[in-house]
């Protein structure tokens, strides 16, 4: 039996507490709970082989017992996630800025777990809803635990945690008959939003391709609010921060994230693993932007407002550090459901700043996990022990683990030698900054909140034509799913204090004419605080474009992990299939070989080709190219094959990669693609056969798959698929 810990051993530097049991199949014997060796589990105890099962029988009733107990309540929001174990590395010490110790040792790997989520859907809800996506990370260090709870956008809805119930409220199914899952797309949630004008900039962002991510691995995550950095010294920075993924930052289109939550809604939480499990570790650089402690009024904006960002050219990103995610859990329920995060879970370093929404959030997260983990003794799970050994006086509890020992368990005592001690700030101990607070207890929003559209508007600006295109698509799908005509009116009126573009566009796309906003538009803060008209703010600021807010300028550079569908049938080109599938693979690419049926086809020389997916089980949505292989029995099979033609034809409509090795090309004519490549450069874009290859196939293939999408391809109409 394993020996109990006493108090002082509680949590060590090594994790060992988070090592899983060894794993079954290793000659164990089944156990009841209490260890009683069980020698049969088929069969309840009956009064006779035809008889009433007996109350007796107590390994049913603890089979049962437990099976009817093994769900815990689901997050009230960011229910479902996906997590990894991994590590972070500073850069270079980070001691002019903050005494966090993990951030002063570039030789030191501090242990991670990262949980990413979806905010409104259920636990067992689409990957690919529109949402923003919860970006978690649990720092282990040798102070204690320090969570950075974030999202992969940098700002909020609201600018006061009093409206938080209120938003949830709003987006989550409507509670009289629990729909739409996982949607924004309804009255509450439309309604909410166009009475709260403070969400715009946010909705851009909702309503931006950085909704759809094509991978976890390939989105940003912020920290949203302004934090401080203090050093030894005392001396504070304000700082937000940055998740910079090394793979770029990559979206699907809306039409595609629909079809995949029906062909896999496990899309994202899949990809994770897969990468993780095949050694393609996923990495992000941490950034963070600065800003002296006596710059705080120096922008037009408020640092405590969560509604706004540090545009990137006022404030550049420093990348001083690096996260690699190279574990996967070893149990979803014991780690990703388990795992407590709260953004008040601080080290010596770093601290918080008045920002209303951060303030709320501090109380809020202690609170749910007592309901959700069913106990003050969360911290003793073990994906949520600290490193640091704990030493304290809170005791017992439900399912307390730790046997405290002795009889002191309060401060100030003699009868334990004094301890455990206080930490003088040298020792390490927590001082929470000291700033000064001179002021009214007042219930009210300072008016240096008060401008609702100047970044939204950057934010649309900023946007190339094809994000911007998606965003007045999104919201005409949004607003176009409304019931109620009032709602969809107040909200287009508010979008034309965003842009007059947009918001004609819109108009457009729901047949109907621009309202005139709202007056007043603040239905919050009463009439005194209505918000300014700050349409013309960015420019004013000389801040026409932020090209950090766009994704069209992320790295474009690397094919890894990236997935290739190969389009065969018998009579395929063996050579065709190796030749390029060997090219890829070089890259860091995954093939796979999709055909009419499953198991193995022959390939031109009578070989076996082993399939990897039949068009059955295989969608276009799931790739992010395709390649056809030359060979004249396959492609003319393809040719008649309507799987294989909606295929390539919805790859083309989704603007990805699409190759054709020699009379691969044939199979193009019988798509719509063909009339297409007719028309212009922008409708080939990304299409490339044997005779329009300018280097090697395989080389501009690849060229192409790094540029994730040649949007500009939508900008005629789309092709039907
Ligand atoms: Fe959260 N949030 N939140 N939130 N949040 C939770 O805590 C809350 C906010 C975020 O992977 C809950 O353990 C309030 C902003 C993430 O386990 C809960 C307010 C940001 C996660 C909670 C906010 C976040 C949560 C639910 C307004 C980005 C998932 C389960 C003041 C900076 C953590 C839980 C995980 C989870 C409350 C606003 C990020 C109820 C009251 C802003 C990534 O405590």
């Amino acid at each position: 039996m394993k020996k109990s810990t006493p108090s002082t051993e509680v949590g060590n530097k090594k994790m060992d507490d988070l090592a899983p049991d060894k794993e079954i199949g290793t000659g164990e014997f089944m156990t009841t709970d209490q260890g009683l060796k069980i020698n049969d589990d088929t069969n309840s105890l009956k009064a006779g082989e035809r008889g009433a099962t007996l109350l007796e029988d107590f390994i049913l009733r603890e089979k049962i017992t437990h099976f009817d107990h093994e769900r815990i309540p689901e997050r009230i929001v960011h229910a479902r996630g996906s997590a990894a174990h991994g590590y972070f590395q500073v850069y270079e010490s980070m001691a002019k800025y903050t005494k966090a110790g993990f951030l002063q040792d570039p030789s030191v790997k501090t242990p991670v777990f990262t949980r990413f989520s979806t905010v409104a859907g259920s636990r067992g809800s689409t990957d690919l809803a529109r949402d923003v996506r919860g970006f978690s990370v649990k720092f282990y260090t040798e102070e204690g635990n320090y969570d950075l709870v974030g999202n992969n956008m940098p700002v909020f809805f609201i600018q006061d945690a009093i409206k938080f119930p209120d938003l949830i409220h709003a987006v989550k199914p409507e509670p009289h008959n629990e729909i739409p899952q996982a949607a924004s797309a309804h009255d509450t949630f439309w309604d909410f939003i166009s009475l709260t004008p403070e969400s715009m900039h946010m909705i851009m962002w909702a309503m931006s391709d950085r909704a759809l991510p094509r991978s976890l691995r390939m989105m940003e995550g912020f920290g949203v609010h302004t934090f401080r950095f203090i050093n030894a010294e005392g001396k504070s920075h304000f700082v937000k921060f940055h998740w910079k993924p090394l793979l770029g930052v990559h979206s699907v289109a809306w039409d595609e994230a629909q079809k995949i939550s029906g062909k896999n809604s496990d899309f994202h939480r899949q990809d994770l693993w897969e990468a993780i499990e095949t050694g393609a570790f996923p990495e992000w650089e941490f950034g963070v932007q600065l800003i002296p402690e006596e710059d705080e009024h120096k922008y037009p904006f408020d640092l405590l407002d969560p509604t706004k960002l540090v545009p990137e050219e006022l404030v550049p990103v420093m990348r001083i550090g690096k996260m690699v995610l190279d574990r996967n859990p070893d149990n979803f329920f014991a780690e990703t459901e388990q795992v407590a995060f709260h953004p008040g879970h601080l080290v010596p370093g770093i601290d918080f700043t008045n920002d209303p929404l951060l303030q709320g959030r501090l109380f809020s997260y202690t609170d749910t996990q007592l309901s959700r983990l069913g106990s003050p003794n969360f911290h003793e799970i073990p994906i949520n022990r600290s490193i640091n050994t704990v030493h304290n006086n809170q005791r017992d509890g439900h399912m307390r683990q730790q046997i405290n020992v002795g009889k002191t368990s309060y401060h100030p005592n003699t009868t334990g030698g004094g301890c455990p001690f206080h930490a003088k700030a040298a020792e390490g101990g927590f001082t929470s900054f000291e700033e000064r607070i001179d002021s009214r207890k007042v219930r009210a929003r300072s008016k240096s909140f008060m401008d609702f559209f100047s970044q939204a508007t950057l934010f649309f600006n900023s946007q190339s034509e094809a994000e911007q295109s998606h965003i007045v698509d999104a919201l005409r799908f949004e607003l176009g799913k409304l019931e109620t005509p009032a709602i969809r009116e107040r909200m287009v009126g508010i979008l034309s204090k965003v842009s007059d573009v947009l918001a004609k566009k819109v108009a457009e796309g729901l047949g109907m004419p621009v309202p005139k906003p709202e007056e007043p538009l603040n239905h919050n803060y009463g009439a005194d605080a209505n918000p300014v008209d700050y349409q013309d703010q960015p420019k004013k600021q000389g801040l026409d474009k932020s090209a950090a807010l766009s994704i069209a300028n992320t790295v474009k550079d690397s094919i890894k992990t990236r997935q290739i569908a190969f389009l065969t049938a018998d009579g395929v080109d063996g050579e065709s299939v190796k030749a390029m599938k060997a090219a890829l693979v070089a890259e860091g690419a995954q093939v796979k070989i999709i055909a009419p049926h499953g198991g193995f086809i022959k390939d031109a020389k009578g070989g076996d080709v082993k399939v990897d997916m039949s068009f059955l089980t295989a969608a276009s949505v799931l790739f992010d190219a395709v390649f056809i292989p030359a060979g004249d029995k396959s492609v003319a099979a393809l040719s008649g094959n309507a799987d294989a033609v909606h295929f390539v034809n919805e790859t083309y409509r989704h603007c990805k990669a699409i190759a054709a090795d020699g009379n691969g090309a044939d199979l193009l004519k019988e798509t719509y693609v063909a009339a297409k490549l007719k028309q212009d450069k922008d409708a080939s874009a990304g299409v490339i056969s044997s005779d329009t290859a300018k280097g090697s196939l395989a080389k501009d293939f690849i060229a192409a798959i790094a540029q994730h999408r040649f949007w500009e391809r939508e900008k005629k109409d789309k092709v039907p698929a």
